[in-house]
C-alpha cells in the first residue's frame, strides 16, 4: 500500500472508532428528564385524586422491592424551585417533565380543572422559562387516573377520546409557552409490562388480550392528540408533538438472526413531528431452537410473536437494575436503524442514563463513563451515519422513585436525601461532568473526574 493510502485508511479508521474530536452541531440541545409520579409526591393533597401507581403501591407493596411508594418521592410538588435551580446550574437547554393527569383533572375529565395543580405546572413552566430553560412536557408517563383504570384504562377504546380531551386541556392551558410535547412515554412498556406481568401501572395481568387492546388504543390516542394539535393549535402555537419509544438494541446472534432482529425492532411504532428515543440497554436475539421453551414471558426475555429468544452477552457490564446491561454501540446501531427504516426523521433522544446502588453515593465514575461512551456513539451516529439527531436528554435530573425498584436503584445526576424532609439535592460527579459537556461541547472526561476523590 502506498504511504498516502495507509494514511487515508488510518484516518478513516480513526474517525470511525474515536469520536473525541467530534462536536455536537450548533443548535444541538441538552436536557434532563423526570416524570410526575417519580418526583412530585403530594399524592393526596391539593385536590389530586389517585392514579394507578398510588393504587398499585398502596395495595400491593410487595411488588415494589423496598415496599415504598411515590407518596412523597422527591417532594417536587413543594421543592420545584430547587429543581429549576439545579437545571439551571447544569446549564440545561431544556427540562423534560410530565403532567399528572389526576392532579390537573381530578375527575379525569375536563369538567373540572384543579387550580392548585394548574398553578403548580404554571410555576414550573414559568420558572424554567425565566432561567432560559425550555419546558418539554410528557402528557402521559404512566400515572393513569385510577378512575379511568376502573373503566378499563388503556384496554377501553373510549380512552382515545378521553386522552384527546386531556390533550386539549394541556394545549389550551400551556400551549402558549410549551412548544415540544411528548404524548406518551413508552407504549411498549405500558402495554407489555403493564399487561404481561401485571405488576405495572394497570395492575392487570392479561398478556393474551390486554396487551394488544392497549397497544392499539395507545397508538390511536397518540394519533388523536397529534391530529388535534395539527388542526387546531399548530398555527397559533407553532409547536410540535412527538412520542417517546423505548428501544433496546437487539443484536443478531448469528447472520441467520438478522431478519428476526429487524422484525423485533419493528415492534416499536413510528412517530410524527419528531421521534422521541429512549435508550438504556441491549440484548442478543435469535430464533427459538426446536424443543426449546420460550420460558418466562417477560418483555426483555423473549418475543412471543416472533418466537425469538433474547439473551445477554456475558461481556456486557451491568448497571444496578436487574435488566440493565451496558452496550454503548447499541444506541448508535439503533439510531441508524430508525433512520434506515423511517427515513430522515428528526430524532430527539428523550432518555438515556445509568443506575447505581444507593451505597455508591456521589462518586459515580461508572455513570460518567456510561454517559461519555453513549455520547460518543451519538456523535458517531450524527457524523458518520448522518442521523438527524437534535437533542439529548439525561435520565434523570434527580434520584427518584424507580417504579418496581422503589428507591433501591438511583438514576440521578443529583443525589436526593430521602431522609431529609426537604429532600435536599446534591450534585454527583456525573452532574459536574454533564455540565462540562454542555459548556465545552467536549465529551472527554476531564482529569479531575477520572480519579475518585473526596473533593467531588
Ligand atoms: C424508562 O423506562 C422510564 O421512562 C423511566 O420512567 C424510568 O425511570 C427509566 O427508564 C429507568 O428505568 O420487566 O424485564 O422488561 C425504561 C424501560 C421498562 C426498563 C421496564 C425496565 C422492566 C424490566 N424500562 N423494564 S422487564
Amino acid at each position: 500500500m502506498a504511504p498516502w493510502a495507509a494514511v487515508v485508511v488510518w484516518l478513516l479508521a480513526e474517525s470511525a472508532w474515536c469520536a473525541s474530536h467530534l462536536k455536537f452541531p450548533s443548535g444541538f440541545k441538552f436536557g434532563a428528564a423526570t416524570s410526575a409520579y417519580q418526583v412530585e409526591g403530594a399524592w393526596n393533597t391539593s385536590g389530586k385524586t389517585p392514579s394507578t401507581w398510588d393504587t398499585l403501591t398502596h395495595n400491593r407493596p410487595q411488588l415494589i422491592t423496598d415496599g415504598s411508594s411515590g407518596d412523597v418521592a422527591c417532594d417536587s410538588y413543594h421543592q420545584w424551585k430547587d429543581d429549576i435551580q439545579i437545571a439551571s446550574e447544569l446549564g440545561l437547554d431544556f427540562y423534560r417533565f410530565s403532567i399528572s393527569w389526576p392532579r390537573l383533572m381530578p375527575t379525569s375529565f375536563p369538567d373540572e380543572i384543579n387550580e392548585d395543580g394548574r398553578r403548580y405546572y404554571d410555576n414550573l413552566i414559568n420558572g424554567l422559562l425565566d432561567k432560559g430553560i425550555e419546558p418539554i412536557i410528557t402528557m402521559y408517563h404512566w400515572d393513569l387516573p385510577q378512575r379511568l383504570q376502573d373503566h378499563g384504562g388503556w384496554s377501553n377504546p373510549l380512552i382515545v377520546e378521553w386522552f384527546e380531551e386531556y390533550a386539549r386541556v394541556l394545549y389550551k392551558l400551556f400551549g402558549d409557552r410549551v412548544k415540544n410535547w411528548v404524548t406518551i412515554n413508552e407504549p411498549f412498556t405500558i402495554c407489555t409490562i403493564g399487561y404481561a406481568i401485571g405488576a405495572f401501572s394497570s395492575g392487570v395481568h392479561d398478556p393474551e388480550v390486554g396487551t394488544y387492546l392497549c397497544i392499539k388504543n395507545v397508538v390511536m390516542a397518540h394519533a388523536k392528540a397529534w391530529r388535534l394539535y395539527d388542526k387546531e393549535y399548530r398555527k397559533q402555537f407553532k409547536g410540535r408533538v412527538g412520542i417517546s419509544h423505548q428501544l433496546f438494541y437487539l443484536h443478531p446472534t448469528s447472520e441467520e438472526d438478522e431478519e428476526i432482529a429487524s422484525l423485533a425492532h419493528e415492534h416499536y411504532v413510528r412517530a410524527y413531528d419528531f421521534y422521541g428515543f429512549n435508550y438504556y440497554t441491549s440484548r442478543k436475539i435469535r430464533r427459538r431452537r426446536d424443543g426449546e421453551s420460550l420460558g418466562q414471558l417477560s418483555p426483555m426475555r423473549n418475543i412471543k410473536e416472533l418466537d425469538a429468544i433474547l439473551e445477554v452477552d456475558r461481556g456486557w457490564d451491568r448497571a444496578a437494575c436487574f435488566w440493565f446491561y451496558v452496550y454503548p454501540e447499541g444506541i448508535r446501531k439503533l439510531l441508524s436503524w430508525v433512520k434506515n427504516q423511517y427515513g430522515d426523521v428528526e430524532i430527539v433522544i428523550t432518555e438515556n442514563g445509568y443506575s447505581t446502588k444507593p451505597e455508591s453515593g456521589s462518586n459515580d465514575y461508572d455513570r460518567i463513563k456510561y454517559y461519555r461512551d453513549h455520547l460518543e456513539q451519538v456523535l458517531l451516529a450524527i457524523h458518520e451515519d448522518k442521523v438527524n439527531i437534535t437533542g439529548y436528554t439525561a435520565w434523570s435530573l434527580i434520584d427518584n422513585f424507580e417504579w418496581n425498584d422503589g428507591y433501591t436503584t438511583k438514576f440521578g445526576l443529583y443525589e436526593v436525601n430521602f431522609d431529609d424532609p426537604n429532600r435536599q439535592r446534591t450534585p454527583r460527579a456525573s452532574a459536574k461532568y454533564y455540565k462540562n459537556v454542555i459548556q465545552t461541547n467536549n465529551i472527554e472526561i476531564p482529569k479531575k473526574f477520572s480519579t475518585i476523590t473526596d473533593e467531588l
